[in-house]
This record gives structure tokens, sequence and C-alpha cells, in this order.
């Protein structure tokens, strides 16, 4: 076999520098995620916690690109979805079931904010707030950082693409493309804001927007892992070289209802929806590794019923853990004395 031929018929994610541990992890990341957001739901409608935003059909993108990305020193801006991706950065499921039943020991605001609001310094998520796109000048802001201190890290931000017709989106990117900053934006356009379907919320297309900025944009399939990640990579490398952002548009689908409190079948149809499902990233992805001789059935057995077990252990300590003192609620919002 000649070079050439040899490298033709390397699987794609080594052709992508991907070793077979890495793309096998990133699998049990997406089904971890999966499993994590169904419980979420479950203990939602028990009454057990108050509410849930779910990632539902989302994960594969976003845990690809957490592996395009270093996650030992990169800036991350997430947003309310994603899940898949704080976990693929290192947030636990003990840390995000804290979150969930808005106890002290929940790392993102010891049970302040509403769950999905990440923030975590250990793992450099920058927290966020409710009004949507607010993360996306942050973000700009870090990589302003980054370039001011020459360092060779980015900031990676991600936005839903009802939130990309913000002002914000626009500032931000307009003011990332003039000072060429080491900025990913990732619009995870699950085609809904809330009920209002894509058809209504946008006349052209998120992606093309890069191209007024002066920077590039790139349209990628949400549920294509390795894709996801080899677009990541490379805006990645972008950044770092001193090229500038890069607006990744991820397309996707938004498989859950858009928050406990949302009747989805008031507006779309259950045919709908499950025409999606056939679509989800991680069965592709399973199917992918299995071919590959890297995956079996019973691996997937085992690792399923070891997942039950993590959220089992999680949910015990999450639900035995102390809620924050009434007294705290101020803690944070005020300067104390000494601190101006
Ligand atoms: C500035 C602002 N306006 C409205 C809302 C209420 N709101 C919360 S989520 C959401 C929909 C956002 O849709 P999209 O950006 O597509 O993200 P998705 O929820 O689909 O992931 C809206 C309107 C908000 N949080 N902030
Ligand atoms: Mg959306």
């Amino acid at each position: 076999m000649n070079a050439k031929s040899s490298v033709q018929t390397k699987p794609k994610h080594e052709q992508l520098g991907l070793s077979d541990e890495e793309v096998v992890e990133m699998y049990k990341y997406m089904v971890l995620a999966r499993k994590f957001d169904e419980r979420c739901l479950l203990l939602q409608r028990a009454g057990k916690i108050n509410f849930h935003v779910s990632g539902i059909g989302q994960e594969t993108a976003q845990i690809a690109a957490a592996f395009a990305l270093d996650r030992e020193r990169d800036y991350f801006l997430p947003y309310y979805r994603d899940y898949g991706f704080v976990m693929a950065v290192g947030m636990t499921l003990e840390e995000l079931m804290l979150s969930a039943f808005a106890k002290a020991g929940d790392p993102n605001s010891g049970g302040r904010q509403m769950p999905g609001h990440f923030g975590s310094k250990r793992l450099r998520i920058v927290t966020g707030s409710s009004p949507v796109t607010t993360q996306v000048p942050h973000a700009v802001g870090f990589a302003l950082a980054a370039k001011m201190q020459k360092k060779d890290i980015v900031s990676y931000v991600t936005f839903g693409e009802g939130s990309s017709n913000q002002g914000d989106f626009h500032e931000g990117l307009n003011f990332a493309g003039v000072q060429k900053l080491p900025v990913i934006f990732l619009c995870e356009n699950n085609q809904y804001a809330i009920s209002v379907p894509i058809k209504k919320q946008l006349g052209g297309r998120v992606v093309d927007r890069a191209q007024g900025y002066g920077f590039p944009g790139i349209r990628v399939d949400g549920n294509d892992a390795l894709e996801v990640y080899r677009v990541v990579k490379e805006a990645r490398e972008r950044a770092v070289h001193g090229e500038g952002p890069t607006l990744i548009e991820a397309m996707m689908y938004r498989l859950s209802p858009h928050s406990t409190s949302d009747n989805d079948l008031a507006y779309r149809t259950k045919d709908e929806v499950d025409e999606n499902w056939k679509k989800d990233g991680i069965p592709k992805m399973k199917s992918y590794l299995i071919e590959h001789g890297l995956w079996s059935e019973e691996r997937d057995e085992a690792m399923l019923k070891e997942i039950q077990q993590q959220l089992k252990d999680a949910l015990e300590a999450a639900e035995g853990a102390p809620y924050p003192k009434p007294e705290d609620t101020l803690l944070h919002v005020y300067a104390s004395e000494g601190e101006v």
C-alpha cells in the first residue's frame, strides 16, 4: 500500500488527529449528558427539582466542540443548554445535581441562579446571566484580554439562533472582527426560539453574518461529531495564530420542549419531532465506533449500567446536601465594608 492510499483509508477520527481513546471518550460524554438530562426531566416531573432546560439533541456538537478546544487553558462562555459541554470540560455529575437541586454546594452559583447558568473558576467557565446573548460581548472581552496578554488561548462562546438577533451579538462580532480577536462564536441552531420556528426568526442565515464583520462563517451539521470537531479545531488554530474570530453555525434540532414549563406540541407536531429524532448524533457516533471496531453492544450495556450508578450517587449526594442559608441571600450582591 502506498502512502497516499494508507492516508485515504485511515478512519476519519485519526485523520483529524483524534486517538481511538478520545473518540470513545467523546461518545461516553454524549451518553452521560443525555442520561443526566433525561433524569433531570424526570426529577422535575416528580416534583423533586423546580425547573430544567434540556439540551437533548444538542450534546453531539457541544461535546465535539469541547474536545477541539484546549480544555486546560481556554475560557468558556456556554449558554443554558450546554450540559454536555460543561461536563466535557470537567464539571461533575454531582456538581450539576447540586445545581439542579439549588443546593449551597452548587459551584455555579451556590443555588442562587437558575439551573443551566454555568460558572466555575476552576474550569474557566465564565458565569452568565439570564438575558440571552450577554455572554457574547463578555467572551469578546476575554479574547481581548488574551490578545493583550499575548496568551495563545481562545475564548469560546455559544448561543441560540434566536439570540443571534439581539444587539449584543452584532456588537460583539463587530468588535471582535475589527480587533481580530481569538474568539470562537458557536451558534447552536436548534431551529426554535421557544415557540418561534426558524422561518419566523431569520430572513437569512446566521452563518452569513460573519462576512459582514470580516471573518469566516462556517455552517456544520451539529449531529456530526467529527465534522464539528474539525471546524472548531480549525477555528482555534486560526484564533491562536492571530487570524481572528470564526462564527460557526451548528445545525441541530431541539428535541425536547423549550423548558419544563413549555408544551411544545402547542406549536409543533409530534411527527416533526419524531423525524428529527432520526437525525440524533448519538446513535450515529455509536455506529461509527462499532464500524471501526472501537465499541460493542456489550460495552454499551456496561457503560449504561455504570452511568446509572453514577447518577444514583450524584443524586443521593445532592439530595442530602444543605440548602444555602437564607441570611446569605445578599452575599455577592452588595459589597461589604472594606471590599470597595
Ligand atoms: C434578552 C432576552 N430576551 C428574552 C428572553 C427570554 N428567552 C429565554 S430563552 C429564549 C429563546 C432563545 O432562543 P434561542 O436563542 O434560539 O435559544 P434556544 O432556547 O433555542 O436554545 C427567550 C426568548 C431572555 N432570556 N433574554
Ligand atoms: Mg434556538
